[in-house]
């Protein structure tokens, strides 16, 4: 059998390599799939031959970028080009000066990892500036280990079964939902889609499933807590005050396992501010009122109990404090380390997450030493553009923007995943260069003046292997490169070899040669593991192993809380973090020593009446930007736009029907979108999903995003001085119909220069 596996699925490749057809056992298959193959061969977006920007070419300093015209070379030309760009840079401006931070989802398969390829290669030719966390979950990634003494990975590694939620949870209280919508897909890829059967069963279990989200489809099958979005800080805070009203806290756990109990309590009593965070006082923050709070705080002490977390929650304005007040309301009720109870996060946010498949530490690429060691928190990337020599925070410690003259991107589109797309598109004219290996014309490629033609999965062999998925398999070749793509890593031996050190980068091994390696080491990792992988050729010619190894159900904390001396966390204290003197020394207002609530920059707390929240969640039928041109994304959109959802009484109050285009807007910009209808959102919010291809023009002499883009809206800011994650979910939007002629997209062929024809 021929396999193939991306992000969001494996397939199985049928007739002839013409189609895709999930595997057998997986329960619930993507839609994301059924967009791929349409998507990867469109030749009106596919990236055919290496391009070079005209202004470029003619000394523009960067100004036409996102509006010129480009010039199609050979590939022995626009490597030349490239690099003798790569090297003037460094000679110039020393390597401190390239930014390769490349943050993105790339594609599955190890081998053919673009950053890891991009790193390996920038790293031999002297090192680059570098990116830090994640746009998924950048607070976590810096919180966790001030609260837990755990890195995010390890936390999410650690998360409690699935399987021990089913059998022992009574209270499931999920903030921000859990959704088979986001679990559509795993970073590395999976072969599994278990959590839409897993909730199925939790609903027609025992388990009560309450959703806290602005959406009630974020979690169909439970009761619903229509929270004000940005608030949720403020019900926890409530849930919370009211247990230890009660008498209820577990003050055993509190005093064994955690350390600055005293300070949050004070804080939560208002011994301070005066303000005690009751429920009353909770009730106009969060608009849910205080019986409810009341009754569920209670509920939360009477019956096991899960706190959970989706990322989305603190990707927005503190971030840092859902996941403290979170992991503080748990310690209060006192059950973490208690089987199926605790705390969670990350439940649906992907597939792998509350899995009890074993972890097996595969191997990757190795990418070498980063001579340069400067970076960024990744969602900093305009300030750092506009801002270089400037000082900010970072995770306590005060860091300089550096000086960049050249960028490259490879497996990432920073036009798709930034916030304030348009001020993005301010800070990227001010580099001298910028590179970008694509298979597709995005919004990023665009906006590159050296633009080389990457393959996608379908043209070349590689291995899906998932630390978390109990199967691997052969990635086959199905088809040969579309134009004259090649692969990221010929493209980067190729630039090895013009710059003098091709053996370093190739190690003497092309493609096959370096995936012999990883299945040789992999073989090593597998008999430490103690079982065999067949050897090469047969993996090859079979396609699919599955990993022999039993399920391991655990709950997470479960050593550290029954003994915390005998099996003390990586904090200070050695206890969860639920006030830390570092922080507070660190004198942040916008991220205090202790869970807070802090008002977002923008929010339905004060908005005009006419405001509503944005809600730009991950969108159903792709991941992010891929496969946007794909039949599955293409087939969902209003009049070629992305669909905003509304609740109908909110469409008829701005006059909107199902159907309808209407224009969003914010002091950041606007853009255009369908109207879709759904009861299940709350009133006084829009979603609008992620991941159409960002199309800016001049409508009637004003800036428009023509295509549904909701970060030509969202805000550019950190989370606070402490993590500065990006706060996608923190918008305030204006709403109208549009009734103007609908400007045509730009983006759904190649920009001028470009025949695909
Ligand atoms: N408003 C708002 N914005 C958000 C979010 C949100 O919730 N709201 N979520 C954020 C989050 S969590 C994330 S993770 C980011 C995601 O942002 P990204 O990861 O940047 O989005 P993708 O569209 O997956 O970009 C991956 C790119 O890699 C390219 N690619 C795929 N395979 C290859 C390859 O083999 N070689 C090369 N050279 N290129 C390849 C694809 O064509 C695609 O353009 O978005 C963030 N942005
Ligand atoms: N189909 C699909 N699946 C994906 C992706 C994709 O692009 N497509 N991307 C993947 C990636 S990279 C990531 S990081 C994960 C992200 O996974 P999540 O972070 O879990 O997904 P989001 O859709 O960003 O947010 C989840 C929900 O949070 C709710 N929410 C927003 N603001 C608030 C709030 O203030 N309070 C509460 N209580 N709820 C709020 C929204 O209703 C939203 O639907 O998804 C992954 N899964
Ligand atoms: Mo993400």
């Amino acid at each position: 059998m021929t396999y193939t596996a991306a992000h969001w699925g494996a397939y199985r490749v049928v007739d002839d390599g013409a189609a895709l057809a999930p595997l057998e056992d997986d329960p619930q298959p993507s839609r994301i799939g059924r967009g791929w193959l349409s998507a990867a061969t469109d030749r009106q977006s596919r990236i055919l031959r290496p391009a070079v920007r005209r202004g470029w070419l003619e000394g523009d300093g960067g100004a036409g970028r996102g509006t010129d015209s480009y010039v199609e070379m050979a590939w022995d030309e626009v490597l030349d080009i490239a690099a003798k760009e790569l090297d003037r840079v460094r000679g110039d401006f020393g390597n401190g000066a390239i930014f390769a931070g490349s943050y993105g989802w790339a594609s599955a398969g190890r081998f053919h990892h673009a950053q890891s390829q991009l790193r390996r290669f920038l790293n031999l030719a002297g090192g680059f500036v570098g990116a830090r966390d994640t746009y998924s979950h950048a607070a976590a990634e810096v919180m966790f280990p001030h609260l837990l003494g755990m890195s995010n990975r390890e936390v999410q590694d650690a998360v409690t079964s699935f399987s021990e939620v089913r059998k022992h949870c009574e209270l499931m209280l999920a903030f921000g939902g859990i959704s088979p919508r986001t679990a559509q897909v795993a970073s590395s890829g999976t072969t599994r889609h278990e959590v839409g059967a897993w909730l199925a069963d939790l609903a027609a279990g025992r388990t009560r499933l309450v959703n806290v989200s602005p959406r009630r489809g974020d979690l169909d099958a439970a009761e619903w807590l229509p929270v004000r979005p940005g608030t949720d800080v403020a019900l926890m805070l409530a849930l919370a005050y009211e247990i230890v009203a009660a008498g209820r806290e577990d003050r055993a756990f509190l005093d064994r396992c955690t350390s600055g109990w005293d300070r949050f309590r004070a804080y939560l009593a208002g011994e301070a501010d005066g303000v005690a965070k009751s429920a009353d006082w909770a009730v106009p923050l969060c608009d849910i009122d205080a019986g409810t709070i009341r009754a569920l705080a209670l509920e939360l002490t009477e019956k096991r109990s899960m706190v959970s977390l989706t990322w989305g929650m603190q990707r927005a304005d503190h971030g840092e404090q859902p996941l403290w007040a979170g992991l503080a309301l748990a310690c209060v009720i006192g059950q973490i380390g208690k089987p199926g109870g605790g705390f969670a996060f990350g439940y649906g946010s992907t597939t792998p997450v509350g899995r009890d498949a074993p972890l097996i530490d595969w191997p990757s690429v190795p990418q070498g030493v980063n001579p340069v060691g400067d970076y960024i928190p990744v969602a900093r990337i305009a300030d750092m553009l506009l801002k270089p020599g400037e000082g900010y925070t970072y995770n306590l410690r005060h860091r300089i923007y550096p000086d960049i003259r050249l960028v490259w991107w490879v497996g990432g589109n920073p036009f798709h995943h930034h916030q304030d797309l348009r001020r993005l598109d301010e800070a990227w004219k001010r580099p001298q260069t910028v590179i970008v290996n694509e298979h597709s014309w995005t919004a990023t490629a665009r906006r590159a003046d050296i633009v080389l033609p990457a393959t996608t999965p379908f043209e070349r062999d590689d291995i899906m292997i998932n630390r978390r998925d109990p199967v691997l398999l052969w990635m086959s070749r199905i088809r040969a490169p579309m134009g004259h793509a090649r692969d990221d890593y010929a493209i980067f031996a190729a630039l090895a070899g013009r710059l003098g050190f091709a053996d370093a980068f190739t190690e003497g091994r092309d493609a096959e040669g370096w995936l012999r390696h990883l299945w040789a080491r992999s073989q090593g990792v597998a008999q430490r593991m103690g079982f065999a992988l067949p050897d090469f050729e047969t993996f090859r010619g079979e396609g699919r192993f599955d990993v022999p190894l039993a399920s391991v159900p655990s709950n997470a904390l479960s050593q550290f809380a029954a003994d915390p001396g005998a099996h003390p966390l990586r904090t200070e204290s050695g206890r969860i973090t639920l006030a830390s003197e570092k922080i507070a020394a660190f004198a942040m207002p916008d991220c205090p020593g202790h869970p807070a609530w802090l008002k977002p920059v923008e929010s339905l707390l004060d908005a005009a009446q006419d405001e509503l929240h944005l809600v730009s969640s991950q969108p159903d039928t792709r991941l992010h930007a891929q496969n946007d041109r794909g039949s599955e994304a293409l087939a969902d959109k209003v009049a070629g736009r992305e669909a905003g959802t509304l609740h109908p009484e909110t469409a008829a109050r701005f006059g909107l029907k199902e159907g309808d285009v209407m224009r969003l807007s914010s002091p950041r910009g606007a853009c255009l979108a369908g109207v879709r209808l759904d009861e299940g959102v709350r009133r006084d919010c829009v979603v609008l999903p992620t991941g159409a291809w960002y199309d800016p023009q001049i409508v009637a002499g004003e800036w428009l995003e023509a295509h549904g883009n909701p970060n030509a809206l969202t805000i550019d800011k950190g989370t606070s001085g402490m993590a500065q994650g990006n706060i996608a979910h923190t918008t305030l939007v204006r709403v109208a119909r549009w009734d103007a002629p609908l400007p045509p997209l730009t983006v759904d062929r190649p920009p001028p220069g470009v025949a695909n024809g």
